[in-house]
């Protein structure tokens, strides 16, 4: 298992082009595999990270068709968006295209014939919902209906969200398409299947016998699908929106998303490295490493790796699929759709110049082992009290008192034991932080980074220079020597991490080539040279930053339950006679106040035309000032026996419509009306 491999592929799942990318996908895929990526180079290493857009599946036509645009429309959009933001966060990509690029739709339709010409693929017929109105089959997101098992209204063909239940789209009761409101009809169709029953015994051997080192989230679930039996699975869609399928009898029908996409990281190789991409994929000295999320399991581990072995030709299977749980934000499950997120490009314009602040953040929250939740209050502590209080103060300390001391030239220095301790100690932590990173426990690399300003903190701590500096300058520049290495130390220990920080202080110290093994050293920065002005590394962030993006949060909660209310069902019947029987009239406000001590009430006096005024309470003392009712004209029911409230006797009861965001709208006539007319 433990081979010594010559190169490093990494791959990260490639982010579906129908919104922007938000902090889930960033702590889940690419901020890990980057900080992967940046650190294999520092050590030296032949690597390649590779990335794009899919721009392919269902929720890009989907979301075309609601916005009148075409698909090609949306994921240009979308696309440059999240290429854009990507770049800006120092996500490091050797490639970054896309799946409707003419190298991709050239590679995945030959991956396709291939695999084809060799009978790897079976063809099977089945009955499929079909919209005649539209003249298109209906995917399974697309069809909605009452579920089969639960019973619930609006379950997808897929899946019902209220029981969890996976469905067929077969199976729904009075299935409707949900985007045009057609009854579907059942049409046949005929697919190609990829039999991964064929590949079973070969991916088990893989896996469950190569491959026990894997993550257990990763191993648990191979296994799990494993010991189900694999199934074969249709390749190909009845749908316009993706790679033509390259066969006869194919009219109107493309390549399935799952099957396309994966193959983009080899499109993608294929576009940067036209001559040597093969040297990535066949041979078996380049380690492949797949950084996804956790819900693409099923389709790296086991699916994309059957295709692999179906099309043969040496192509090389990962050697790990370090994937992540998810991150939840503020306590709930982020969601494109109900806009619950933190946008990367948003998080860009907001925080300008803080890169490295999310990236910190994302990397001590990642979701490795479990989920985890982002909250606004965690950054700004990890900003106020790490950062700034603990990295930056230290660097800031070293630059600013080397300027004081010694007019920014590093001193000539004489060790002492309690100075080659501390780079001893910083040496250790960098061979244990190797460990980490290696095995993708990222967190953990990150704290012992953190370990490494935290000794320098401590060294100065107990070394003192500002006292020193008054009785002994020899010690004073030993002191400072020393501390100038941690700082290189932590310049190249963070690359990977805070590469924006880390490239501002290679700068002032003059290093021009970061290089791992300098790390603990003792001569990174040698005596003699002059080092740049001192910059502060971090800023603190104000209490006010992080309520703006907790009111921004608050509103879209507001907004989401706004969009999410429906009337309340209807009630039963009644018949016309019951209805009579209510005395339902207008009246006008002659005054109305706060009842005392009562948060919720106010007290009407009512001009209902019978000349003797009449008192009604009511609980909407939340929703309006007591003045601005006063002159209005109110719609009440006369004829409710007397209720006392708060020992007041209330006649009857004011009418007024409950709103989706739980207010109240007292009901009154669009024009003026007489009081004491019956409504009818
Ligand atoms: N676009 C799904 C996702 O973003 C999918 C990943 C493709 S990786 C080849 O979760
Ligand atoms: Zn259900």
């Amino acid at each position: 298992m433990e081979k010594n491999f010559k190169r490093t592929l990494i791959t990260t799942a490639l982010p579906y082009a129908n919104g922007p990318v938000h902090i889930g996908h960033l702590a889940g895929v690419y901020v890990p595999a980057d900080i992967y990526a940046r650190y294999l180079r520092l050590r030296g290493r032949e690597v390649l990270m590779v990335g794009g857009s899919d721009e392919h599946g269902v929720p890009i036509t989907i979301r075309a068709r609601k916005e009148g645009i075409t698909p090609q429309n949306v994921v240009d959009r979308y696309h440059a968006i999240i290429r854009d933001s990507f770049r800006e966060l120092g996500i490091s990509f050797d490639v970054y295209s896309r799946t409707t690029s003419p190298t991709h739709a050239e590679t995945a339709s030959e991956f396709f014939e291939h695999i084809d010409r060799k009978g790897g693929f079976i063809k099977k017929k089945s009955m499929q919902l079909y919209d005649e109105g539209a003249g298109r089959f209906v995917t399974d997101r697309n069809v909605v209906g009452e579920c089969p098992v639960c019973h619930a209204q609006g379950a997808y063909g897929d899946q019902c969200e209220k029981c969890g239940s996976s469905l067929n789209a077969l199976d729904l009761i009075n299935p409707r398409c949900a985007e045009t409101g057609n009854v579907p009809v059942l049409r046949e169709t005929e697919h190609w299947y990829l039999p991964l029953d064929r590949w079973q015994a070969d991916l088990e051997k893989w896996i469950l016998e190569g491959h026990k080192e894997w993550k257990t989230n990763v191993y648990g679930q191979c296994k799990s699908w494993l010991d189900l039996g694999l199934q074969p699975r249709a390749v190909t869609r009845d749908l316009d929106w993706g790679i033509p399928v390259p066969a006869a009898d194919a009219e109107g029908k493309v390549l399935y998303v799952w099957f396309d996409a994966p193959i983009g990281y080899i499109s993608n190789t294929k576009e940067l490295l036209p001559d040597t991409w093969e040297r990535w994929w066949k041979d078996p000295e380049t380690r492949v490493i797949n950084f996804i999320g956790k819900d693409n399991i099923v389709f790296h581990c086991i699916i994309f790796p059957a295709m692999l072995m179906s099309y043969g030709d040496g192509f090389q299977l990962p050697d790990n699929v370090p994937a992540m749980e998810f991150l939840n934000l503020e306590g709930d499950k982020i969601s494109t759709s109900r806009n619950w997120a933190v946008w990367l490009h948003e998080y860009l314009r907001d925080f300008p110049g803080k890169q490295d602040v999310l990236r910190y953040v994302l990397t001590a929250n990642a979701p490795e082992a479990k989920d985890n939740d982002f909250t606004w209050a965690d950054f700004q502590t990890r900003n106020n009290s790490e950062l700034v209080a603990i990295l930056g103060n230290f660097v800031n300390r070293v630059l600013v008192l080397t300027h004081k001391y010694f007019g920014g030239t590093v001193p000539a220095a004489e060790m002492n034991e309690a100075d080659r301790d501390a780079l001893a100690e910083v040496a250790r932590l960098r061979t244990q932080l190797e460990e980490a990173l290696e095995t993708f426990h990222f967190r953990e690399a990150l704290k012992l980074a953190m370990d490494m300003a935290r000794t320098g903190n401590r060294y100065l701590q107990e070394t003192e220079p500002w006292k020193v500096a008054k009785t002994d300058m020899d010690r004073t520049a030993a002191i400072l020597y020393t501390a100038l290495q941690i700082t290189a130390s932590l310049a190249v220990a963070f690359e990977p991490f805070l590469p924006f920080m880390s490239e501002r202080l290679t700068r002032i110290l003059g290093i021009e080539k970061p290089e791992w093994d300098s790390i603990g050293s003792a001569d990174a920065v040698p005596a003699g040279r002059t080092i740049g002005q001192p910059e502060l590394m971090f800023e603190k962030i104000e209490d006010d930053v992080i309520q703006g993006q907790l009111d921004r949060l608050a509103r879209i909660k507001e907004e989401n339950k706004r969009a999410a209310w429906k009337p309340e069902p209807q009630m039963p019947d009644v018949d016309f006679d019951t209805f009579c029987k209510m005395d339902l009239r207008v009246a006008t406000v002659t005054e109305c106040v706060k009842v005392p001590k009562a948060d919720k009430l106010l007290r009407f006096t009512l001009d209902d035309g019978t000349g003797t005024p009449r008192t009604i309470v009511s609980g909407i003392a939340a929703h309006y000032q007591p003045e601005e009712l006063v002159g209005k004209q109110v719609v009440f029911i006369a004829n409710l026996p007397p209720r006392k409230l708060r020992g007041i006797e209330s006649q009857g009861m004011i009418l007024s419509a409950q709103n989706a965001d739980g207010s109240l709208t007292v009901i009154a006539p669009s024009a003026p009306a007489t009081p004491g007319a019956s409504v009818k």
